[in-house]
């Protein structure tokens, strides 16, 4: 890299392989790749590492998975060096990690910050990717990797007269870096997912008056968080080896459960509930194993919820209003709060039900509902994002026969393993739609999918290849095999961001693979042991190869 923190000081730039994104897969790519001896530049959007751990500065927001198991596992010195402070990190806490990783492993001079991705085309005859990037640059490769973060493209609601509120506007998703000051202002908070049933305790403490703008009640489970000992992670990390070997293949390490709900007395039920509630965390829809796949079962845990919430809410119509009613519990991503559902109890928090009272307008100093007018001086918007398919679709791709990203997954993303679409070649997803994703640990999936990648460029190398692709009849299998284990849950049961329900015209497709990662690895294992099948892989201006590839039989688990 050039001086002034650029690679290509405003000229054409050539490297092996151009890496989109410097979060948890951006960074393990580019260390990964390197040490195989590919060169490799990173393009990043913000000035530095950490992906949504660098946007997401809102108060209160932490991760929903524990620490320990929320790093990386790639290097055992890394591992056993950083030290977390908490059971679930603080977003500062999860940047300065990625921030020490990047320091560690000497990556930040091959990443370009401030840059964002505009464009991207396959050049067919030399059978490269040309990138272009916002600043007008221009970057070739033959290898593009996508690690644009699944949840990184936030949406703002689509409510009459937004722009024109003349207070600051904050989408969680994009938090000023200075922070918020909310002292003695009245507040408006829209959405209340994981975002927002985090943010709106921390405002709650600092403004005069706090409005929650509440569509969908979520649920949400305590998360029971508490500082961690040196003794305590001593303890986890003596024994790491296993821990991680047992996350690449559950993801998260949860206490599992072997039973189904109604296999236990109703008393015993109800302890486990609450065995489980007091323990904290997403652990809790674990308790049986066909929660996430029995009505019936559901409706028991998500009924211990909505009492559990009725007990700490003292208003019994606010807390009516609290219960979620209209999926079951998991389906769409469990929150998990600190002192959410007793921030209802504060004199300067009040509930506003937009089922009850839809918001109509937004005026210059006023959310309007359809009863009632609520002047503000700030508003945050907790709204969420444009998931898995946004940040890609984001950028004006154009594969083989100049066609379209944006049109070709216009009736939904197709995909084969999450990895590949057909037709565009050498390009590689990290966690996206068709894979496990965010149904998983993220940094276990993100791990699994970054080795592969590495695994197929080395195989490559060795065979003297230069481009893979899916295969259409791959594809087209997979995305069956994708929808089936979806359908075999109640997940489709939710308006989720799974299903592309949070935007307006998004194709209803449930995105994620609903598996064990286990079986997915050992899946995308085999097809590369298997001389990739279902990939066309060939060397520059070779007759293509092609396998024809089945899913085998893999058992399905949320
Ligand atoms: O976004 P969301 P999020 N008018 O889409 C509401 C991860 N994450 O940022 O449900 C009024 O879940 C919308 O209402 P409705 C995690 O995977 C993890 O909170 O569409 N309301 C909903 O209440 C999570 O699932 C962590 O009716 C409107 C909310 O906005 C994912 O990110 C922390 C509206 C959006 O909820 C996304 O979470 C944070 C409108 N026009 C995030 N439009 C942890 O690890 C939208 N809403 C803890």
């Amino acid at each position: 890299m050039s001086e002034n923190g650029k690679f290509s000081n405003g000229q054409h730039t050539s490297v092996d392989a151009i890496v989109i994104g410097a979060g948890f897969a951006g960074l393990y790519a580019l260390h990964r790749l390197r040490s195989m001896g590919w060169k490799v530049c990173v393009l990043e959007a913000a000035a530095d590492v950490g992906g949504v751990w660098y946007w997401n500065r809102y108060p209160g927001a932490r991760c929903d998975v524990e620490s320990l198991q929320y790093s990386y596992s790639f290097s055992s010195e890394l591992e056993q060096e950083w030290e977390w402070s908490e059971k679930y990190a603080s977003q500062p806490e999860i940047l300065r990690y990625l921030q020490h990783v990047a320091q560690r492993f000497e990556l930040r001079p091959d990443i370009q910050f401030n840059t964002r991705v505009r464009a991207m085309r396959f050049d067919e005859q030399c059978e490269h990717w040309q990138v272009h990037t916002e600043q007008g640059e221009v970057f070739d490769a033959r290898f593009c990797v996508m690690a644009t973060g699944a949840l990184s493209v936030p949406r703002l609601p689509e409510v009459p007269g937004i722009s024109r509120f003349k207070g600051p506007v904050h989408h969680t998703g994009h938090w000023p870096h200075e922070g918020v000051d909310f002292t003695g202002l009245r507040v408006g908070v829209i959405g209340t997912g994981s975002s927002g049933i985090q943010v709106i305790p921390q405002i709650a403490k600092q403004a005069l008056q706090l409005n929650v703008f509440q569509r969908t009640p979520n649920f949400s489970i305590p998360a029971r968080n508490t500082p961690l000992s040196h003794e305590d992670q001593k303890a986890f990390k003596q024994a790491y080896p296993a821990h991680r070997a047992r996350a690449r293949e559950v993801g998260t390490l949860y206490e599992f459960s072997d039973k189904k709900a109604f296999e236990v007395s109703d008393q015993d039920r109800e302890r486990e509930y609450e065995r489980r509630w007091n323990k904290g965390g997403v652990n809790f829809v674990h308790a049986f194993t066909d929660l996430m796949v029995n009505k019936t079962s559901n409706d028991t845990v998500a009924d211990f919820v909505r009492e559990r919430i009725r007990r700490v809410v003292h208003d019994p119509a606010v807390a009516q209003a609290l219960c979620p009613k209209d999926h079951p519990l998991g389906t769409k991503r469990i929150c998990v709060d600190i002192d959410y559902f007793e921030t209802y109890n504060r004199p300067n928090v009040r509930l506003v039900d937009l089922q009850a009272t839809p918001i109509e307008s937004v005026t210059d100093d006023s959310v309007w509902t359809r009863d009632e007018a609520f002047p503000l001086d700030a508003l945050v918007c907790a709204t969420g994002y444009d998931a898995l398919t946004g940040a890609v679709l984001q950028i004006d791709i154009t594969g083989r026969d100049g066609v379209s990203l944006r049109e070709q997954w216009r009736d939904g993303p197709g995909t084969f393993l999450g990895l590949m679409t057909v037709g565009f070649p050498n390009m590689f997803i990290i966690t996206g739609a068709g894979s496990p994703s965010v149904l998983v640990n993220m940094v276990v999936g993100v791990e699994q999918h970054v080795d592969w990648i590495a695994r197929c460029l080395d195989d490559m190398r060795r065979d003297g290849l230069s481009t893979i692709e899916a295969e259409q009849s791959a594809q087209t299998r997979w995305v069956t095999h994708v929808n089936e284990a979806a359908d075999k849950t109640l997940f489709p049961l939710a308006k989720s961001w799974y299903l592309g329900a949070n935007v307006p015209g998004k194709p209803r497709v449930f995105m994620p693979y609903v598996s064990k990662i286990g079986l997915y690895r050992a899946e995308c294992d085999r097809i590369a042991a298997n001389n990739y099948e279902g990939f066309k892989r060939a060397g520059l201006g070779d007759a293509s190869t092609a396998q024809s590839h089945t899913p085998s039989d893999m058992a399905v688990r949320p």
